[in-house]
Protein backbone atom coordinates (compact mmCIF):
# COMPACT_ATOMS: atom_id res chain seq x y z
CA UNK A 1 0.00 0.00 0.00
CA UNK A 2 1.17 3.77 -0.74
CA UNK A 3 0.10 6.79 1.53
CA UNK A 4 0.47 10.03 0.08
CA UNK A 5 -0.30 13.06 2.78
CA UNK A 6 -0.89 16.86 1.74
CA UNK A 7 -0.33 19.36 4.50
CA UNK A 8 1.28 22.80 4.89
CA UNK A 9 3.32 21.46 8.20
CA UNK A 10 5.05 18.59 6.93
CA UNK A 11 7.13 18.29 10.06
CA UNK A 12 3.91 17.58 12.14
CA UNK A 13 4.38 14.03 9.90
CA UNK A 14 7.94 13.08 11.03
CA UNK A 15 6.36 10.98 13.86
CA UNK A 16 5.69 8.39 10.98
CA UNK A 17 9.59 7.72 11.11
CA UNK A 18 8.88 6.07 15.22
CA UNK A 19 7.93 2.71 16.14
CA UNK A 20 5.49 0.98 14.22
CA UNK A 21 4.19 2.79 11.35
CA UNK A 22 8.27 3.61 11.16
CA UNK A 23 9.17 0.53 11.02
CA UNK A 24 6.42 -0.60 8.56
CA UNK A 25 8.21 2.04 6.32
CA UNK A 26 11.84 0.59 6.86
CA UNK A 27 10.66 -2.69 6.43
CA UNK A 28 8.67 -2.14 2.75
CA UNK A 29 5.66 -3.14 4.18
CA UNK A 30 4.05 0.44 3.42
CA UNK A 31 5.32 3.55 1.23
CA UNK A 32 4.20 7.01 2.41
CA UNK A 33 5.20 10.29 0.99
CA UNK A 34 4.60 13.64 2.80
CA UNK A 35 3.82 16.49 0.70
CA UNK A 36 4.23 20.43 1.51
CA UNK A 37 0.86 21.87 -0.07
CA UNK A 38 3.01 25.74 -0.30
CA UNK A 39 5.37 23.79 -3.12
CA UNK A 40 2.28 23.99 -5.44
CA UNK A 41 1.35 28.21 -4.43
CA UNK A 42 2.34 30.66 -6.95
CA UNK A 43 2.72 33.35 -5.14
CA UNK A 44 5.53 35.36 -3.42
CA UNK A 45 3.87 34.51 -0.12
CA UNK A 46 3.81 30.95 -1.27
CA UNK A 47 -0.03 31.72 0.11
CA UNK A 48 -2.89 28.56 0.39
CA UNK A 49 -5.83 30.54 1.84
CA UNK A 50 -8.01 33.17 1.24
CA UNK A 51 -10.91 35.08 2.91
CA UNK A 52 -14.17 32.96 2.71
CA UNK A 53 -17.31 33.83 0.09
CA UNK A 54 -20.20 34.97 2.32
CA UNK A 55 -17.81 36.61 4.65
CA UNK A 56 -17.15 34.82 8.23
CA UNK A 57 -14.83 33.89 10.45
CA UNK A 58 -10.70 32.55 9.92
CA UNK A 59 -9.95 32.06 6.13
CA UNK A 60 -10.51 29.08 3.58
CA UNK A 61 -8.19 27.22 1.67
CA UNK A 62 -7.38 27.84 -2.60
CA UNK A 63 -8.57 25.31 -4.77
CA UNK A 64 -5.46 25.91 -7.11
CA UNK A 65 -2.66 24.72 -4.92
CA UNK A 66 -5.20 21.89 -3.75
CA UNK A 67 -5.82 20.84 -7.88
CA UNK A 68 -2.21 21.46 -9.05
CA UNK A 69 -1.02 19.37 -5.99
CA UNK A 70 -3.52 16.50 -6.27
CA UNK A 71 -3.56 15.69 -10.39
CA UNK A 72 -0.33 14.09 -10.03
CA UNK A 73 -1.17 12.29 -6.86
CA UNK A 74 -4.17 10.99 -7.74
CA UNK A 75 -5.55 8.20 -9.73
CA UNK A 76 -8.46 6.29 -10.77
CA UNK A 77 -7.85 3.55 -8.26
CA UNK A 78 -7.17 6.63 -5.15
CA UNK A 79 -9.14 6.71 -2.32
CA UNK A 80 -9.06 10.52 -1.22
CA UNK A 81 -9.18 11.60 2.42
CA UNK A 82 -10.12 14.30 4.06
CA UNK A 83 -10.32 14.33 7.57
CA UNK A 84 -12.93 16.71 8.37
CA UNK A 85 -14.62 17.61 11.88
CA UNK A 86 -18.14 17.26 9.49
CA UNK A 87 -17.01 13.93 8.43
CA UNK A 88 -18.89 10.73 8.97
CA UNK A 89 -16.80 9.01 11.70
CA UNK A 90 -13.53 7.19 11.34
CA UNK A 91 -13.90 3.97 13.57
CA UNK A 92 -12.35 0.17 13.20
CA UNK A 93 -14.41 -1.03 10.08
CA UNK A 94 -13.38 2.09 8.28
CA UNK A 95 -9.75 1.21 9.09
CA UNK A 96 -10.03 -2.89 7.57
CA UNK A 97 -11.88 -1.19 4.89
CA UNK A 98 -8.83 1.03 3.96
CA UNK A 99 -6.13 -1.22 4.60
CA UNK A 100 -7.23 -3.14 1.65
CA UNK A 101 -6.26 -0.48 -0.62
CA UNK A 102 -3.18 0.23 -2.68
CA UNK A 103 -3.15 4.09 -2.50
CA UNK A 104 -4.57 6.80 -0.45
CA UNK A 105 -4.01 10.29 -0.54
CA UNK A 106 -5.02 12.23 2.76
CA UNK A 107 -5.59 15.72 2.31
CA UNK A 108 -4.86 17.80 6.09
CA UNK A 109 -6.98 21.03 5.77
CA UNK A 110 -6.20 23.93 8.00
CA UNK A 111 -8.10 27.04 9.11
CA UNK A 112 -11.64 26.91 8.39
CA UNK A 113 -11.27 23.89 5.57
CA UNK A 114 -10.40 23.90 1.91
CA UNK A 115 -13.12 24.88 -0.71
CA UNK A 116 -15.34 22.46 -1.17
CA UNK A 117 -14.92 22.21 -4.93
CA UNK A 118 -12.21 20.63 -4.80
CA UNK A 119 -13.82 17.33 -2.93
CA UNK A 120 -16.77 18.23 -6.05
CA UNK A 121 -13.95 17.84 -8.51
CA UNK A 122 -11.96 14.76 -7.07
CA UNK A 123 -15.10 12.65 -6.73
CA UNK A 124 -15.23 12.83 -10.51
CA UNK A 125 -12.15 11.35 -10.88
CA UNK A 126 -11.82 8.94 -7.55
CA UNK A 127 -13.40 7.58 -4.76
CA UNK A 128 -13.59 10.55 -1.92
CA UNK A 129 -14.02 9.99 2.23
CA UNK A 130 -14.74 12.79 4.57
CA UNK A 131 -14.11 11.61 7.87
CA UNK A 132 -13.77 12.92 11.15
CA UNK A 133 -12.01 11.18 14.22
CA UNK A 134 -14.39 12.41 17.34
CA UNK A 135 -16.19 14.68 18.51
CA UNK A 136 -13.52 17.56 19.74
CA UNK A 137 -12.23 20.82 17.63
CA UNK A 138 -8.43 20.24 15.91
CA UNK A 139 -6.52 22.52 14.43
CA UNK A 140 -6.12 20.59 11.19
CA UNK A 141 -6.51 17.54 9.81
CA UNK A 142 -2.99 16.36 10.27
CA UNK A 143 -3.59 14.65 13.61
CA UNK A 144 -6.23 13.17 12.38
CA UNK A 145 -3.56 11.36 9.27
CA UNK A 146 -1.55 10.46 11.70
CA UNK A 147 -4.87 8.63 13.60
CA UNK A 148 -5.81 7.19 10.16
CA UNK A 149 -2.20 6.14 9.06
CA UNK A 150 -1.61 4.32 12.39
CA UNK A 151 -4.59 2.45 12.48
CA UNK A 152 -4.46 1.68 9.20
CA UNK A 153 -1.03 -0.01 8.98
CA UNK A 154 -1.58 -1.96 11.78
CA UNK A 155 -3.58 -4.02 10.04
CA UNK A 156 -1.71 -4.62 7.01
CA UNK A 157 -0.07 -8.29 6.59
CA UNK A 158 3.04 -8.59 8.14
CA UNK A 159 3.25 -5.54 10.63
CA UNK A 160 1.88 -6.51 14.01
CA UNK A 161 4.43 -9.47 14.98
CA UNK A 162 1.85 -11.18 16.85
CA UNK A 163 -1.58 -11.77 14.69
CA UNK A 164 -3.45 -12.38 17.93
CA UNK A 165 -2.73 -8.75 19.31
CA UNK A 166 -5.09 -7.86 16.13
CA UNK A 167 -7.70 -10.16 16.32
CA UNK A 168 -8.03 -9.60 19.71
CA UNK A 169 -8.30 -6.05 19.91
CA UNK A 170 -10.56 -3.77 21.39
CA UNK A 171 -13.49 -3.05 18.32
CA UNK A 172 -11.93 -5.74 16.20
CA UNK A 173 -14.42 -8.08 14.69
CA UNK A 174 -14.46 -11.46 16.34
CA UNK A 175 -14.88 -13.35 19.65
CA UNK A 176 -14.71 -9.81 21.48
CA UNK A 177 -16.21 -7.66 19.02
CA UNK A 178 -18.27 -4.37 20.04
CA UNK A 179 -16.59 -5.17 23.08
CA UNK A 180 -13.99 -2.91 25.24
CA UNK A 181 -10.45 -5.02 26.77
CA UNK A 182 -10.77 -5.71 30.47
CA UNK A 183 -7.85 -5.19 32.37
CA UNK A 184 -4.73 -6.82 32.09
CA UNK A 185 -1.74 -8.08 34.39
CA UNK A 186 1.84 -8.84 34.16
CA UNK A 187 4.44 -10.12 37.20
CA UNK A 188 4.94 -9.37 39.87
CA UNK A 189 1.94 -11.44 41.26
CA UNK A 190 1.52 -8.80 44.52
CA UNK A 191 2.46 -5.06 43.62
CA UNK A 192 1.46 -2.59 46.80
CA UNK A 193 -0.64 -4.49 48.32
CA UNK A 194 -2.79 -5.93 45.09
CA UNK A 195 -2.75 -9.50 43.99
CA UNK A 196 -3.32 -10.37 40.35
CA UNK A 197 -6.69 -12.30 39.86
CA UNK A 198 -6.02 -15.82 40.60
CA UNK A 199 -7.96 -17.11 37.75
CA UNK A 200 -4.69 -16.21 35.44
CA UNK A 201 -2.91 -18.12 37.40
CA UNK A 202 -4.67 -21.29 37.04
CA UNK A 203 -3.58 -22.10 34.01
CA UNK A 204 -7.36 -22.72 33.09
CA UNK A 205 -7.54 -21.71 29.66
CA UNK A 206 -11.70 -21.80 29.56
CA UNK A 207 -11.87 -20.43 32.85
CA UNK A 208 -9.41 -17.73 31.77
CA UNK A 209 -11.29 -16.87 28.24
CA UNK A 210 -14.83 -16.98 30.15
CA UNK A 211 -13.29 -14.52 32.74
CA UNK A 212 -11.80 -12.18 30.38
CA UNK A 213 -15.10 -12.02 28.49
CA UNK A 214 -16.65 -10.88 31.46
CA UNK A 215 -13.99 -8.69 32.42
CA UNK A 216 -14.92 -6.83 29.06
CA UNK A 217 -18.72 -7.10 28.98
CA UNK A 218 -18.57 -5.36 32.80
CA UNK A 219 -15.84 -2.46 31.43
CA UNK A 220 -17.81 -1.91 28.39
CA UNK A 221 -20.92 -1.32 30.07
CA UNK A 222 -19.27 1.46 32.89
CA UNK A 223 -17.10 2.75 29.95
CA UNK A 224 -18.99 2.45 26.98
CA UNK A 225 -22.70 2.26 27.25
CA UNK A 226 -22.93 3.66 23.73
CA UNK A 227 -21.32 0.02 22.41
CA UNK A 228 -23.52 -1.78 24.86
CA UNK A 229 -27.44 -2.53 24.90
CA UNK A 230 -29.44 -1.24 28.15
CA UNK A 231 -27.84 -3.49 31.69
CA UNK A 232 -30.46 -5.61 32.43
CA UNK A 233 -28.65 -6.56 36.26
CA UNK A 234 -28.75 -2.15 36.70
CA UNK A 235 -31.55 -1.69 39.98
CA UNK A 236 -33.24 0.71 38.00
CA UNK A 237 -34.05 -2.48 35.11
CA UNK A 238 -34.88 -4.33 37.85
CA UNK A 239 -39.06 -5.44 38.48
C1 LIG B 1 -10.47 18.53 12.56
O1 LIG B 1 -12.06 19.01 14.87
C2 LIG B 1 -11.94 17.77 14.41
N1 LIG B 1 -12.68 16.75 14.93
C3 LIG B 1 -12.65 15.54 14.41
N2 LIG B 1 -11.96 15.28 13.33
C4 LIG B 1 -11.22 16.25 12.66
C5 LIG B 1 -10.53 15.99 11.50
C6 LIG B 1 -9.83 16.99 10.88
C7 LIG B 1 -9.80 18.26 11.40
C8 LIG B 1 -11.18 17.53 13.19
Amino acid sequence: MRIDIVTIFPDYLAPLELSLVGKARSEGLIEIGVHDLRDAATDRHRSVDDEPYGGGPGMVMSPQPWGDLLDPLVTDSTLLVVPSPSGRRFDQVTAQDWSQREHLVIACGRYEGIDSRVMAHYAQRCEVAEVGIGDYVLAGGEVAALVIVEAVTRLLPGVVGNARSVIEDSFAPGEMEGLVEGPVFTRPPVWRDQAVPEVLLSGNHAEIARWRHEQALARTQRMRPDLVGPDVNAPEAQE
